[in-house]
């Protein structure tokens, strides 16, 4: 099964996933014993949080803007006209108290992603708030009890996949970290060019089966269009660039649905990488986080190997690697020691064609800047989810699991639709329980699953803790919860156009 593509695997199955329930209600949250947002246990829980006693209050307006992409000037949505601003940067323990301020044309949130946060926060439309409308304004007023990296975007349709996302680093000062502690954003980009947004791209994917029919193979004519192929009829994809092979083995197949026609770094397409400055043997630390809906990025920087000391905010044991690939939503933190020259800092589209860059100079060098050329350490020594273990502190407690469910990730290339099947909609844990989800790709495409609220372990990789895991096509992966954060919880792909046709359920919190 491994080797079919997924137009093969459409072929035989017949579309037959068009018959699952999309789910995106998921374990209805309004059934009988359901903890809601505003429940008083949920408030227990948060008093409990450890606070320093410092509140930061700030504003965030999310609104149409126009950006500068290398000199081309491009409207979109965000909350700065410098993307992936603003980084809101905290010491552990500080309240947030953000003011969301709507002027965009449509409803909008703000999802904290990763944090461990009060249910009422999370910032779910029709799950933990109501969408804040145009004009309005709501409160996000919440604790960052968990040092990490994180981010933050929209939990609204597929505003993710315009500029509407920043970094969120809440700092533990008992740690040593570097003398440079860099955030890098990446992000893959149609929004805006040549008259491209989500919702069309969308719509494409949906339209492309009835579409590019062509006869006999009309059922799979729709992989064309996501890219999983390329044939001599030539389709364009979603994006409107010309389709070619998107396929990765490190993914275990299709790498993706989009071919984008830009990739950014701190919002900065290659033709304006950023440069980070560093002392000759400065410690390095980059805070790498993937925002973007479609694309996983392999990173790695020319002349330099890279420690990988915390994925999703939480520590591991470090272990060094050339490059790492990250999947959209998950954060890599990785530390390297600064040799004296300017390099070139890469991040592919992991199975696409393109890639975003930055250079990382020392302030000893005059070195012009280097090519913009794929670093040796691309092809070299990746991580692996097996070569991480969690440090001591990260580990769950040794226990049994409590309750025990099965998920599926399922899809129907007929009208392209995702869904997640098996116990999704029976996600109803209590409160002070070990939860075990194994999470079963029947799929031919990976899946980043996140579950919001929790960092949860992996028993099968040591049981390091994450809160966004990738799947491989035809894999299961085992996640444990400790069921200590009550309320209603999302659990997801965040691949947004899986998302928004259906692969999310509800991590139902009862009573
Ligand atoms: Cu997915």
């Amino acid at each position: 099964m491994n080797s079919l593509t997924r137009r093969q695997f459409l072929s035989l199955t017949g579309g037959a996933g068009a018959a699952v329930a999309l789910g995106a209600c998921g374990a209805s949250p309004t059934a009988p014993g359901a903890i809601g947002p505003q429940a008083s246990v949920v408030a227990a829980v948060d008093a409990r949080r450890y606070r320093n006693g410092l509140t930061k209050a700030l504003a965030l307006t999310a609104a149409p803007l126009t950006v500068d992409l290398a000199g081309r000037q491009v409207p979109t949505w965000a909350y700065a006209t410098e993307l992936a601003t603003p980084e809101i940067r905290v010491t552990k323990g500080t309240e947030l108290a953000v003011t969301l301020r709507n002027a965009l044309p449509e409803p909008t949130t703000v999802h904290w992603h990763g944090i461990a946060i009060r249910n009422n926060a999370d910032g779910v439309p029709g799950l933990t708030q109501k969408a804040v409308k145009p004009g309005a304004e709501y409160l996000y007023r919440f604790d960052t009890p968990n040092p990490g990296t994180y981010f933050f975007h929209p939990h609204v349709g597929l505003q993710l996949d315009r500029g509407l996302y920043a970094p969120l680093v809440i700092e533990d000062p008992n740690e040593a970290g570097g003398d440079v502690d860099q955030v890098i954003v990446l992000d893959d980009w149609l929004d805006g060019i040549n008259g491209q947004t989500p919702d069309k791209a969308l719509a494409a994917l949906k339209a492309s089966g009835g579409m590019m029919n062509r006869g006999s193979d009309s059922q799979s004519s729709g992989m064309n269009a996501m890219g999983g192929m390329s044939d001599s009829s030539a389709p364009t994809n979603a994006a409107g660039t010309a389709m070619s092979s998107m396929t990765s083995g490190a993914l275990g197949g299709d790498a993706g649905d989009i071919a984008y026609p830009m990739y950014l770094l701190n919002g900065r397409p290659p033709a304006d990488r950023p440069t980070i400055n560093a002392a000759v043997g400065a410690k390095v630390r980059l805070r790498v986080i993937n925002a973007g809906s479609d694309t996983a990025f392999r990173v790695a920087v020319e002349g330099h190997r890279l420690t990988v000391t915390h994925t999703d905010g939480w520590p591991v044991q470090p272990v060094t690697v050339d490059s790492f690939i990250i999947g959209m939503g998950e954060r890599y933190d990785v530390e390297l020691v600064a040799r004296s020259g300017a390099w070139p800092l890469y991040a592919q589209a992991e199975g696409k064609t393109g890639h975003a860059s930055a250079v990382l100079r020392t302030n000893d060098t005059s070195a012009t800047s280097p090519r913009d050329v794929p670093p040796g350490g691309l092809g070299g020594q990746l991580l692996a989810y097996s070569a991480l273990q969690p440090t001591e502190p990260a580990r769950l407690a040794p226990r049994q699991p409590d309750r025990a469910y099965t998920v599926t990730l399922d899809g129907s290339m007929s009208g392209y639709r995702w869904s997640l099947g098996g116990d999704a909609d029976r996600l109803d844990p209590r409160q002070g329980q070990r939860v075990r989800i194994t999470l079963a790709n029947r799929t031919m495409m990976w899946h980043p699953i996140h579950l919001h609220g929790h960092t949860f372990a992996l028993p099968g990789y040591g049981g390091t803790r994450k809160d966004t895991v990738n799947i491989l096509p035809g894999r299961q992966v085992a996640i444990d919860i400790d069921t200590d954060n009550p309320g209603q919880w999302m659990l997801h792909c965040h691949n947004v156009y899986h998302q928004g046709t259906g692969m999310m359920t509800t991590f139902s919190y009862r009573t």
